[in-house]
């Protein structure tokens, strides 16, 4: 499969990894937008969130207990953070496999204006 994270998954393309199971892996995204960004990714191939299914309650659950104690471990649990999901086109979504973005490490701006 051509996916560039699930490339990351099996180890072939390099990540800078601050997380890992079973079910999910977080790494530094390589633009980072904050002093902390961190991506959150199954590692079951969803392309997007439309995607995601019933059968997968349990792999969103860890996605979020994932976040939860990346969050703690960069430091920014009590100070705050922000997690991002963009779907598709005009949600600005580049690479299609489900990721969060946990971003944090400074007074992030309003998203809705
Ligand atoms: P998006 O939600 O699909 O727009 O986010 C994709 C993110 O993946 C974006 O912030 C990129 O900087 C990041 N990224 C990465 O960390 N490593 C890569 O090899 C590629 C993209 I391609």
């Amino acid at each position: 499969m051509d996916c560039i994270f699930c490339k990351i998954i099996e180890g072939t393309i390099p990540s800078n990894k601050v997380f890992e199971n079973d079910k999910v892996i977080a790494f530094h995204d390589i633009q980072p937008a904050a002093p902390v960004h961190v991506l959150i990714i199954p590692k079951k191939h969803i392309p997007t969130m439309n995607d995601v299914g019933e059968e997968d309650g349990e792999l969103i659950a860890e996605i979020f207990s994932a976040a939860r104690q990346i969050a703690k471990e960069m430091g920014v649990a009590e100070s705050g953070y922000r997690l991002i999901n963009n779907c598709n086109a005009e949600g600005g979504q580049v690479v299609y496999h489900l990721h969060l973005h946990l971003l944090g490490g400074k007074k992030l701006g309003s998203l809705l204006g």
